[in-house]
Protein backbone atom coordinates (compact mmCIF):
# COMPACT_ATOMS: atom_id res chain seq x y z
CA UNK A 1 0.00 0.00 0.00
CA UNK A 2 2.99 2.18 0.77
CA UNK A 3 4.03 2.99 -2.54
CA UNK A 4 0.78 3.69 -4.05
CA UNK A 5 0.54 6.38 -0.87
CA UNK A 6 3.54 7.85 -1.54
CA UNK A 7 2.66 8.14 -4.95
CA UNK A 8 -0.81 10.07 -4.25
CA UNK A 9 -2.95 7.18 -5.16
CA UNK A 10 -5.83 7.50 -2.99
CA UNK A 11 -6.95 3.87 -3.40
CA UNK A 12 -5.63 1.11 -1.62
CA UNK A 13 -3.96 -0.84 -3.23
CA UNK A 14 -5.73 -4.56 -1.38
CA UNK A 15 -9.12 -2.94 -3.28
CA UNK A 16 -7.20 -2.65 -5.73
CA UNK A 17 -5.80 -6.24 -6.13
CA UNK A 18 -9.63 -7.50 -5.54
CA UNK A 19 -10.85 -5.16 -8.10
CA UNK A 20 -8.34 -6.54 -10.77
CA UNK A 21 -8.62 -10.26 -9.28
CA UNK A 22 -11.95 -9.97 -10.58
CA UNK A 23 -10.43 -10.32 -13.98
CA UNK A 24 -8.08 -13.31 -13.74
CA UNK A 25 -10.97 -15.04 -11.34
CA UNK A 26 -11.65 -17.12 -14.20
CA UNK A 27 -7.29 -18.41 -14.49
CA UNK A 28 -6.98 -18.63 -11.25
CA UNK A 29 -9.68 -19.57 -9.58
CA UNK A 30 -8.43 -20.39 -6.52
CA UNK A 31 -5.28 -18.93 -5.11
CA UNK A 32 -1.96 -20.84 -5.48
CA UNK A 33 0.77 -20.74 -3.02
CA UNK A 34 4.00 -19.68 -4.57
CA UNK A 35 7.60 -20.39 -3.16
CA UNK A 36 10.75 -19.10 -4.52
CA UNK A 37 13.56 -21.58 -4.11
CA UNK A 38 16.61 -19.58 -4.43
CA UNK A 39 20.04 -21.49 -4.84
CA UNK A 40 23.26 -19.87 -3.65
CA UNK A 41 25.99 -19.96 -7.02
CA UNK A 42 24.37 -23.25 -8.11
CA UNK A 43 25.44 -23.41 -12.26
CA UNK A 44 22.96 -24.56 -15.09
CA UNK A 45 25.51 -27.60 -14.73
CA UNK A 46 24.81 -28.60 -11.25
CA UNK A 47 21.89 -30.29 -11.31
CA UNK A 48 20.96 -33.06 -13.76
CA UNK A 49 17.83 -32.63 -15.01
CA UNK A 50 20.14 -29.71 -16.85
CA UNK A 51 21.89 -32.81 -18.47
CA UNK A 52 25.77 -32.77 -16.80
CA UNK A 53 25.97 -36.50 -15.97
CA UNK A 54 28.25 -36.30 -13.22
CA UNK A 55 25.70 -34.82 -10.73
CA UNK A 56 22.39 -36.85 -9.88
CA UNK A 57 19.92 -34.41 -7.96
CA UNK A 58 16.86 -36.95 -8.40
CA UNK A 59 14.34 -33.82 -6.04
CA UNK A 60 14.93 -30.99 -8.61
CA UNK A 61 14.86 -33.54 -11.46
CA UNK A 62 11.08 -34.33 -10.05
CA UNK A 63 10.48 -30.98 -10.07
CA UNK A 64 11.42 -30.46 -12.99
CA UNK A 65 9.45 -33.24 -14.36
CA UNK A 66 6.36 -31.89 -13.07
CA UNK A 67 6.82 -28.20 -14.24
CA UNK A 68 8.94 -26.34 -16.97
CA UNK A 69 12.62 -26.53 -16.84
CA UNK A 70 13.75 -23.29 -19.07
CA UNK A 71 16.81 -23.73 -20.98
CA UNK A 72 17.31 -19.73 -21.41
CA UNK A 73 16.34 -18.27 -18.19
CA UNK A 74 18.91 -15.66 -16.29
CA UNK A 75 19.17 -13.48 -13.06
CA UNK A 76 19.51 -10.50 -13.37
CA UNK A 77 23.14 -10.01 -12.17
CA UNK A 78 26.20 -12.26 -11.77
CA UNK A 79 26.08 -11.82 -7.97
CA UNK A 80 24.23 -12.14 -4.95
CA UNK A 81 23.38 -8.58 -3.76
CA UNK A 82 22.06 -6.68 -7.03
CA UNK A 83 20.57 -10.55 -8.33
CA UNK A 84 18.30 -10.26 -5.47
CA UNK A 85 17.58 -6.81 -5.05
CA UNK A 86 16.39 -6.69 -9.13
CA UNK A 87 14.10 -10.15 -8.48
CA UNK A 88 12.61 -8.12 -5.49
CA UNK A 89 11.87 -5.00 -6.75
CA UNK A 90 11.21 -5.62 -10.23
CA UNK A 91 14.04 -3.02 -10.75
CA UNK A 92 17.15 -3.14 -12.60
CA UNK A 93 20.04 -3.10 -10.29
CA UNK A 94 22.19 -1.80 -12.36
CA UNK A 95 20.30 1.91 -11.99
CA UNK A 96 21.22 2.55 -8.83
CA UNK A 97 25.09 2.35 -7.37
CA UNK A 98 24.68 1.45 -4.22
CA UNK A 99 23.44 -2.56 -5.11
CA UNK A 100 27.04 -4.26 -5.19
CA UNK A 101 28.20 -7.23 -2.89
CA UNK A 102 26.76 -6.03 0.72
CA UNK A 103 28.68 -6.41 3.53
CA UNK A 104 27.56 -8.40 6.73
CA UNK A 105 26.69 -4.79 8.39
CA UNK A 106 25.27 -2.93 5.30
CA UNK A 107 22.29 -1.20 5.71
CA UNK A 108 19.10 -1.88 3.90
CA UNK A 109 19.15 -1.43 0.28
CA UNK A 110 15.63 -2.00 -0.79
CA UNK A 111 14.35 0.90 1.24
CA UNK A 112 11.15 0.44 3.01
CA UNK A 113 9.26 3.07 0.59
CA UNK A 114 9.98 0.68 -2.08
CA UNK A 115 7.43 -1.45 -3.50
CA UNK A 116 8.33 -5.20 -3.53
CA UNK A 117 7.09 -8.35 -4.47
CA UNK A 118 6.66 -9.57 -0.82
CA UNK A 119 4.37 -6.02 -0.72
CA UNK A 120 2.55 -7.05 -3.83
CA UNK A 121 1.60 -10.75 -2.66
CA UNK A 122 0.68 -9.28 0.95
CA UNK A 123 -1.83 -7.08 -0.68
CA UNK A 124 -3.62 -9.61 -2.42
CA UNK A 125 -3.85 -11.58 1.14
CA UNK A 126 -0.99 -13.35 0.80
CA UNK A 127 0.96 -14.52 4.20
CA UNK A 128 4.62 -13.97 3.06
CA UNK A 129 8.01 -15.54 4.76
CA UNK A 130 11.40 -15.10 3.86
CA UNK A 131 14.03 -18.04 5.13
CA UNK A 132 18.15 -18.09 4.76
CA UNK A 133 20.06 -16.16 2.55
CA UNK A 134 19.38 -12.16 2.95
CA UNK A 135 22.04 -10.29 1.36
CA UNK A 136 20.19 -6.84 1.18
CA UNK A 137 21.40 -4.98 4.52
CA UNK A 138 19.72 -4.15 6.87
CA UNK A 139 19.39 -1.23 9.18
CA UNK A 140 18.98 2.66 8.15
CA UNK A 141 22.86 2.80 7.25
CA UNK A 142 26.05 0.76 7.18
CA UNK A 143 27.27 0.01 10.81
CA UNK A 144 23.54 1.05 12.49
CA UNK A 145 22.60 -2.53 13.45
CA UNK A 146 21.44 -3.20 17.20
CA UNK A 147 22.63 -6.75 16.84
CA UNK A 148 21.49 -7.08 20.31
CA UNK A 149 17.81 -5.20 20.07
CA UNK A 150 15.18 -4.91 17.07
CA UNK A 151 17.06 -4.96 13.90
CA UNK A 152 15.21 -2.55 12.08
CA UNK A 153 14.84 -1.36 9.17
CA UNK A 154 14.41 -5.18 8.14
CA UNK A 155 12.53 -7.67 6.48
CA UNK A 156 9.15 -7.13 7.89
CA UNK A 157 9.05 -2.81 6.26
CA UNK A 158 9.26 -4.55 2.51
CA UNK A 159 6.82 -6.94 3.03
CA UNK A 160 7.63 -10.13 4.84
CA UNK A 161 5.36 -10.89 7.74
CA UNK A 162 7.81 -13.48 9.02
CA UNK A 163 11.61 -13.58 8.13
CA UNK A 164 14.30 -15.83 9.58
CA UNK A 165 17.64 -14.88 7.64
CA UNK A 166 21.28 -15.05 7.98
CA UNK A 167 22.26 -11.10 7.71
CA UNK A 168 24.64 -11.40 4.02
CA UNK A 169 26.52 -14.84 2.96
CA UNK A 170 27.91 -17.93 5.03
CA UNK A 171 31.49 -16.41 4.62
CA UNK A 172 30.44 -12.82 6.02
CA UNK A 173 30.27 -12.02 9.95
CA UNK A 174 27.83 -11.74 12.02
CA UNK A 175 27.07 -15.63 11.84
CA UNK A 176 24.11 -15.62 13.44
CA UNK A 177 20.75 -16.11 12.66
CA UNK A 178 17.69 -13.28 13.06
CA UNK A 179 14.41 -14.16 13.05
CA UNK A 180 11.76 -11.69 13.14
CA UNK A 181 14.70 -9.35 13.12
CA UNK A 182 16.04 -10.86 16.49
CA UNK A 183 19.13 -12.39 16.88
CA UNK A 184 18.12 -16.08 17.87
CA UNK A 185 19.24 -17.25 21.11
CA UNK A 186 21.56 -14.48 21.81
CA UNK A 187 22.51 -14.11 25.50
CA UNK A 188 22.72 -10.64 26.45
CA UNK A 189 25.34 -11.06 28.63
CA UNK A 190 27.45 -11.32 25.71
CA UNK A 191 26.57 -9.16 23.34
CA UNK A 192 27.23 -9.23 19.47
CA UNK A 193 29.80 -6.48 18.08
CA UNK A 194 30.07 -6.60 14.42
CA UNK A 195 32.46 -4.25 12.50
CA UNK A 196 34.15 -4.23 8.73
CA UNK A 197 35.96 -1.55 9.50
CA UNK A 198 38.73 -2.92 12.24
CA UNK A 199 39.11 -5.85 14.10
CA UNK A 200 38.35 -6.20 18.09
CA UNK A 201 41.60 -6.42 20.24
CA UNK A 202 41.74 -10.25 21.44
CA UNK A 203 39.35 -11.54 19.02
CA UNK A 204 42.02 -13.68 16.95
CA UNK A 205 41.75 -13.54 13.12
CA UNK A 206 42.48 -16.34 10.66
CA UNK A 207 45.45 -14.30 9.05
CA UNK A 208 46.95 -14.36 12.72
CA UNK A 209 45.93 -18.19 13.46
CA UNK A 210 46.18 -20.70 10.62
CA UNK A 211 46.14 -23.67 13.68
CA UNK A 212 42.58 -22.04 14.54
CA UNK A 213 40.73 -23.33 11.48
CA UNK A 214 40.36 -26.64 12.16
CA UNK A 215 37.36 -26.89 9.36
CA UNK A 216 38.55 -24.86 6.02
CA UNK A 217 41.32 -22.57 5.29
CA UNK A 218 40.91 -19.91 3.15
CA UNK A 219 42.57 -20.07 -0.60
CA UNK A 220 45.65 -18.62 -0.66
CA UNK A 221 45.57 -14.80 -1.29
CA UNK A 222 41.90 -15.35 -1.13
CA UNK A 223 40.37 -13.04 1.56
CA UNK A 224 37.94 -14.87 4.20
CA UNK A 225 41.01 -14.24 7.06
CA UNK A 226 39.28 -11.84 9.58
CA UNK A 227 37.03 -13.42 12.36
CA UNK A 228 37.04 -16.72 13.08
CA UNK A 229 33.83 -18.36 13.52
CA UNK A 230 33.77 -22.11 14.20
CA UNK A 231 37.41 -22.91 12.97
CA UNK A 232 36.18 -20.79 10.08
CA UNK A 233 37.65 -17.48 9.06
CA UNK A 234 35.20 -15.17 7.47
CA UNK A 235 34.99 -11.70 6.22
CA UNK A 236 34.43 -8.61 8.83
CA UNK A 237 35.20 -8.51 12.74
CA UNK A 238 32.74 -10.24 15.26
CA UNK A 239 32.77 -9.98 18.97
CA UNK A 240 30.67 -12.04 21.79
CA UNK A 241 27.07 -13.52 20.15
CA UNK A 242 28.80 -17.47 21.23
CA UNK A 243 25.59 -18.88 21.89
CA UNK A 244 23.74 -17.54 18.92
CA UNK A 245 26.63 -18.56 16.36
CA UNK A 246 25.18 -21.02 14.01
CA UNK A 247 26.69 -24.42 13.29
CA UNK A 248 27.67 -24.24 9.30
CA UNK A 249 26.99 -27.96 9.10
CA UNK A 250 23.16 -27.05 10.34
CA UNK A 251 22.73 -24.23 7.78
CA UNK A 252 20.59 -26.32 5.26
CA UNK A 253 18.99 -28.21 8.40
CA UNK A 254 17.54 -24.93 9.76
CA UNK A 255 16.80 -23.03 6.76
CA UNK A 256 14.38 -26.21 5.28
CA UNK A 257 13.30 -27.03 8.92
CA UNK A 258 11.44 -23.20 8.75
CA UNK A 259 10.39 -23.61 5.87
CA UNK A 260 8.38 -26.62 6.34
CA UNK A 261 7.31 -25.28 9.11
CA UNK A 262 6.37 -22.32 7.74
CA UNK A 263 3.96 -23.52 4.73
CA UNK A 264 2.53 -26.23 7.73
CA UNK A 265 1.56 -23.08 10.00
CA UNK A 266 0.31 -21.37 6.95
CA UNK A 267 -1.61 -24.21 4.82
CA UNK A 268 -4.76 -22.69 5.59
CA UNK A 269 -4.35 -19.61 3.80
CA UNK A 270 -2.48 -18.11 0.34
CA UNK A 271 1.53 -18.22 1.16
CA UNK A 272 4.23 -15.98 -1.13
CA UNK A 273 7.34 -17.71 0.75
CA UNK A 274 10.72 -17.24 -0.66
CA UNK A 275 14.09 -19.99 0.38
CA UNK A 276 16.97 -18.51 -0.36
CA UNK A 277 19.07 -21.33 0.38
CA UNK A 278 23.32 -21.54 1.21
CA UNK A 279 23.85 -23.97 -0.61
CA UNK A 280 26.65 -23.96 -3.18
CA UNK A 281 28.13 -20.50 -1.31
CA UNK A 282 31.60 -20.48 0.42
CA UNK A 283 31.99 -21.83 3.07
CA UNK A 284 31.05 -24.79 1.62
CA UNK A 285 30.56 -27.20 5.12
CA UNK A 286 27.60 -29.54 4.70
CA UNK A 287 25.78 -31.88 7.36
CA UNK A 288 28.59 -35.09 7.91
CA UNK A 289 25.13 -37.30 6.29
CA UNK A 290 26.19 -35.68 3.09
CA UNK A 291 30.11 -35.53 3.21
CA UNK A 292 31.63 -37.72 0.56
CA UNK A 293 28.62 -38.54 -1.04
CA UNK A 294 29.39 -36.89 -4.05
CA UNK A 295 32.98 -37.83 -4.73
CA UNK A 296 33.35 -33.94 -5.46
CA UNK A 297 34.52 -32.55 -2.36
CA UNK A 298 31.98 -30.67 -0.38
CA UNK A 299 30.96 -28.39 -3.49
CA UNK A 300 29.58 -31.37 -4.67
CA UNK A 301 27.98 -32.92 -1.05
CA UNK A 302 26.64 -29.11 -1.47
CA UNK A 303 24.91 -29.69 -3.82
CA UNK A 304 23.57 -33.21 -3.05
CA UNK A 305 21.96 -31.14 0.55
CA UNK A 306 20.36 -28.41 -1.81
CA UNK A 307 18.64 -31.28 -3.67
CA UNK A 308 17.84 -32.68 -0.24
CA UNK A 309 16.23 -29.30 0.89
CA UNK A 310 14.23 -29.21 -2.27
CA UNK A 311 12.76 -32.95 -1.79
CA UNK A 312 11.87 -31.70 1.77
CA UNK A 313 9.78 -28.99 0.94
CA UNK A 314 8.11 -31.12 -1.72
CA UNK A 315 7.20 -33.86 0.58
CA UNK A 316 5.61 -31.38 3.20
CA UNK A 317 3.80 -29.73 0.51
CA UNK A 318 2.44 -33.33 -0.82
CA UNK A 319 1.96 -34.19 3.21
CA UNK A 320 -0.01 -30.95 3.72
CA UNK A 321 -2.33 -31.37 0.62
CA UNK A 322 -0.54 -28.01 -1.15
CA UNK A 323 1.74 -29.79 -3.87
CA UNK A 324 -1.30 -29.65 -6.21
CA UNK A 325 -1.93 -26.16 -6.39
CA UNK A 326 1.94 -24.54 -5.24
CA UNK A 327 3.23 -22.95 -7.97
CA UNK A 328 7.48 -23.42 -7.52
CA UNK A 329 10.48 -21.36 -9.31
CA UNK A 330 13.35 -22.81 -8.40
CA UNK A 331 16.35 -21.04 -9.43
CA UNK A 332 19.48 -19.71 -8.83
CA UNK A 333 20.66 -16.23 -8.07
CA UNK A 334 24.31 -16.41 -10.27
CA UNK A 335 25.98 -18.39 -11.73
CA UNK A 336 28.71 -21.01 -10.51
CA UNK A 337 31.98 -20.53 -8.83
CA UNK A 338 34.25 -23.62 -7.97
CA UNK A 339 37.00 -22.05 -5.79
CA UNK A 340 35.35 -18.92 -4.27
CA UNK A 341 37.67 -18.73 -1.71
CA UNK A 342 38.48 -21.62 0.86
CA UNK A 343 40.76 -24.57 0.29
CA UNK A 344 37.75 -26.79 0.10
CA UNK A 345 38.93 -29.34 -3.01
CA UNK A 346 36.01 -27.70 -5.13
CA UNK A 347 39.02 -27.87 -8.12
CA UNK A 348 40.94 -31.05 -7.13
CA UNK A 349 37.88 -32.96 -7.31
CA UNK A 350 35.85 -31.43 -9.81
CA UNK A 351 36.55 -34.41 -12.54
CA UNK A 352 34.64 -34.02 -15.40
CA UNK A 353 31.65 -32.13 -14.14
CA UNK A 354 30.92 -28.94 -15.53
CA UNK A 355 28.98 -26.77 -13.22
CA UNK A 356 28.73 -23.92 -16.18
CA UNK A 357 27.06 -26.54 -18.89
CA UNK A 358 28.45 -25.57 -22.05
CA UNK A 359 28.51 -21.53 -21.53
CA UNK A 360 31.58 -19.86 -20.77
CA UNK A 361 32.45 -18.02 -17.35
CA UNK A 362 30.39 -18.48 -14.36
CA UNK A 363 29.77 -16.50 -11.16
CA UNK A 364 31.52 -12.52 -11.96
CA UNK A 365 31.12 -13.05 -15.75
CA UNK A 366 29.89 -10.98 -18.22
CA UNK A 367 29.71 -14.55 -20.35
CA UNK A 368 26.78 -16.15 -20.31
CA UNK A 369 27.95 -18.64 -17.40
CA UNK A 370 27.43 -15.65 -15.19
CA UNK A 371 23.46 -15.67 -15.31
CA UNK A 372 22.02 -18.12 -17.41
CA UNK A 373 20.66 -19.92 -14.42
CA UNK A 374 18.67 -22.99 -13.53
CA UNK A 375 14.86 -22.05 -13.96
CA UNK A 376 11.91 -24.33 -13.20
CA UNK A 377 8.50 -23.70 -12.55
CA UNK A 378 5.94 -26.07 -11.56
CA UNK A 379 2.45 -25.75 -10.73
CA UNK A 380 0.48 -29.63 -10.58
CA UNK A 381 -2.64 -27.36 -10.85
CA UNK A 382 -1.90 -26.20 -13.80
CA UNK A 383 1.01 -26.53 -15.97
CA UNK A 384 1.68 -29.41 -18.22
CA UNK A 385 5.56 -30.26 -18.04
CA UNK A 386 8.07 -29.51 -20.88
CA UNK A 387 11.01 -27.71 -21.66
CA UNK A 388 11.12 -23.91 -22.73
CA UNK A 389 13.83 -22.16 -24.65
CA UNK A 390 11.61 -18.91 -24.14
CA UNK A 391 14.01 -16.01 -23.09
CA UNK A 392 13.46 -15.42 -19.54
CA UNK A 393 14.67 -13.34 -16.82
CA UNK A 394 14.40 -13.18 -13.07
CA UNK A 395 13.11 -9.26 -13.39
CA UNK A 396 9.97 -10.84 -14.94
CA UNK A 397 8.88 -12.47 -11.93
CA UNK A 398 7.49 -9.50 -9.91
CA UNK A 399 5.16 -8.50 -12.35
CA UNK A 400 4.22 -12.12 -13.49
CA UNK A 401 3.31 -13.27 -10.26
CA UNK A 402 1.26 -10.22 -9.66
CA UNK A 403 -0.42 -11.22 -12.89
CA UNK A 404 -1.16 -14.47 -11.57
CA UNK A 405 -2.99 -13.33 -8.30
CA UNK A 406 -4.20 -10.14 -9.45
CA UNK A 407 -1.72 -7.63 -8.18
CA UNK A 408 -1.82 -4.54 -9.00
CA UNK A 409 1.32 -2.35 -9.69
CA UNK A 410 1.40 1.18 -9.04
CA UNK A 411 3.49 2.95 -12.93
CA UNK A 412 6.70 3.92 -10.86
CA UNK A 413 6.77 0.57 -9.09
CA UNK A 414 8.98 -2.58 -10.67
CA UNK A 415 9.75 -0.52 -13.89
CA UNK A 416 11.60 -2.99 -15.72
CA UNK A 417 8.98 -6.01 -14.82
CA UNK A 418 6.97 -7.30 -17.13
CA UNK A 419 4.38 -9.84 -17.15
CA UNK A 420 5.47 -12.94 -18.80
CA UNK A 421 2.63 -14.92 -17.03
CA UNK A 422 1.99 -16.74 -20.17
CA UNK A 423 5.84 -17.99 -21.15
CA UNK A 424 6.48 -19.17 -17.17
CA UNK A 425 3.42 -21.21 -17.16
CA UNK A 426 4.15 -22.70 -20.88
CA UNK A 427 1.72 -21.34 -22.74
CA UNK A 428 4.12 -18.97 -24.57
CA UNK A 429 7.56 -20.27 -26.03
CA UNK A 430 9.29 -17.15 -27.51
CA UNK A 431 9.60 -15.39 -24.27
CA UNK A 432 11.32 -11.88 -23.73
CA UNK A 433 12.41 -10.25 -26.89
CA UNK A 434 15.57 -8.86 -25.09
CA UNK A 435 17.11 -9.79 -21.79
CA UNK A 436 20.20 -7.20 -19.90
CA UNK A 437 22.60 -9.10 -18.33
CA UNK A 438 24.83 -7.18 -15.41
CA UNK A 439 28.02 -8.28 -14.26
CA UNK A 440 31.58 -6.38 -14.88
CA UNK A 441 29.81 -4.53 -17.39
CA UNK A 442 26.24 -4.52 -18.73
CA UNK A 443 24.84 -6.71 -22.01
CA UNK A 444 21.94 -7.48 -23.98
CA UNK A 445 21.00 -10.50 -25.52
CA UNK A 446 18.08 -11.42 -27.56
CA UNK A 447 18.17 -14.86 -27.05
CA UNK A 448 20.39 -15.37 -30.53
CA UNK A 449 22.53 -12.57 -30.48
CA UNK A 450 24.45 -11.30 -27.36
CA UNK A 451 26.32 -7.77 -27.51
CA UNK A 452 28.82 -7.04 -24.60
CA UNK A 453 29.26 -3.39 -24.19
CA UNK A 454 33.37 -2.72 -24.15
CA UNK A 455 34.33 -2.31 -20.36
CA UNK A 456 38.22 -1.95 -18.45
CA UNK A 457 37.25 -4.51 -15.96
CA UNK A 458 39.98 -7.41 -15.74
CA UNK A 459 39.38 -9.90 -18.22
CA UNK A 460 40.17 -13.21 -16.12
CA UNK A 461 40.05 -13.26 -12.41
CA UNK A 462 42.83 -15.68 -11.21
CA UNK A 463 41.84 -16.31 -7.97
CA UNK A 464 38.59 -18.07 -9.29
CA UNK A 465 39.57 -18.83 -12.41
CA UNK A 466 37.04 -17.36 -13.84
CA UNK A 467 36.87 -15.71 -17.54
CA UNK A 468 35.40 -12.28 -16.50
CA UNK A 469 34.32 -11.69 -20.45
CA UNK A 470 35.15 -7.75 -19.62
CA UNK A 471 36.93 -6.91 -22.99
CA UNK A 472 38.13 -2.96 -24.16
CA UNK A 473 36.34 -4.47 -27.51
CA UNK A 474 32.96 -4.32 -28.37
CA UNK A 475 31.86 -8.02 -28.24
CA UNK A 476 29.14 -9.89 -29.85
CA UNK A 477 28.34 -13.42 -30.25
CA UNK A 478 26.26 -15.80 -32.17
CA UNK A 479 24.76 -17.75 -28.93
CA UNK A 480 22.88 -20.15 -31.70
CA UNK A 481 26.12 -20.91 -33.38
CA UNK A 482 28.05 -20.67 -30.83
CA UNK A 483 27.07 -21.30 -27.28
CA UNK A 484 29.94 -21.34 -25.58
CA UNK A 485 30.93 -17.33 -27.42
CA UNK A 486 34.44 -18.48 -28.54
CA UNK A 487 34.13 -16.47 -31.72
CA UNK A 488 33.89 -12.49 -31.55
CA UNK A 489 31.76 -11.63 -34.81
CA UNK A 490 31.28 -7.83 -33.82
CA UNK A 491 33.25 -6.44 -36.83
CA UNK A 492 31.00 -8.96 -39.06
CA UNK A 493 28.20 -7.32 -38.13
CA UNK A 494 27.44 -3.29 -36.66
CA UNK A 495 23.76 -3.03 -37.50
CA UNK A 496 23.18 -6.45 -35.21
CA UNK A 497 24.72 -4.14 -32.75
CA UNK A 498 23.80 -0.82 -33.31
CA UNK A 499 20.33 -2.86 -32.70
CA UNK A 500 21.32 -4.19 -29.63
CA UNK A 501 23.38 -0.66 -28.42
CA UNK A 502 19.97 1.30 -28.83
CA UNK A 503 17.82 -0.96 -26.77
CA UNK A 504 20.51 -0.69 -24.18
CA UNK A 505 20.55 2.94 -24.57
CA UNK A 506 16.76 3.18 -24.20
CA UNK A 507 16.75 1.24 -20.97
CA UNK A 508 19.29 3.29 -19.67
CA UNK A 509 17.55 6.36 -20.51
CA UNK A 510 14.22 5.07 -18.71
C1 LIG B 1 33.35 -11.98 -2.83
C2 LIG B 1 34.00 -13.07 -2.00
C3 LIG B 1 33.34 -14.38 -2.35
C4 LIG B 1 31.83 -14.29 -2.17
C5 LIG B 1 31.28 -13.13 -2.96
C6 LIG B 1 29.83 -12.90 -2.75
C7 LIG B 1 36.37 -12.56 -1.55
C8 LIG B 1 37.77 -12.61 -2.05
N1 LIG B 1 35.43 -13.12 -2.31
O1 LIG B 1 33.86 -10.75 -2.49
O2 LIG B 1 33.87 -15.43 -1.57
O3 LIG B 1 31.52 -14.12 -0.81
O4 LIG B 1 31.95 -11.94 -2.59
O5 LIG B 1 29.10 -13.93 -3.32
O6 LIG B 1 36.12 -12.02 -0.47
S1 LIG B 1 27.58 -13.74 -3.58
O7 LIG B 1 27.16 -14.94 -4.25
O8 LIG B 1 26.95 -13.60 -2.30
O9 LIG B 1 27.44 -12.57 -4.41
CA1 LIG C 1 25.43 -16.06 -5.16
Amino acid sequence: MKSLLLLGIGTSAFVACSANKQKTVEATPQKPNVIFLIADDIGYGDLSCYGEKTIHTPNVDKLASQGIRFTDAHSVAATSTPSRYSLFTGHYAWRRNDTGIATGDAGMVIRPEQYTIADMFKECGYTTGAIGKWHLGLSDKTGGQDWNGHITPGPSDIGFEYSYIMAATGDRVPCVWLENEHVVNLDLNDPIEVSYQKPFPGEPLGKDHPELLTKLKPSPNHGHDQAIVNGISRIGYMKGGKQALWEDENIADSITMKAVQFLENHKGEPFFLYVGTNDAHVPRWPHPRFVGKSGMGPRGDALLQFDWTVGQIMEALEKNGLAENTLIVLSSDNGPVVDDGYADKAVELLGDHRPWGDFRGGKYSNFEAGTRVPFIVSWPAKIKPGVSNALVSHIDLFASMAGLVGGKIADQAAPDSRNQLETLLGKDSKGRDYIIEQAGTLSVSDGNWKYITPGNGAVYNKLTNTELGNNKEVQLYNLKDDVGEKVNIAAQHPEIIERLRSILEKEKNK
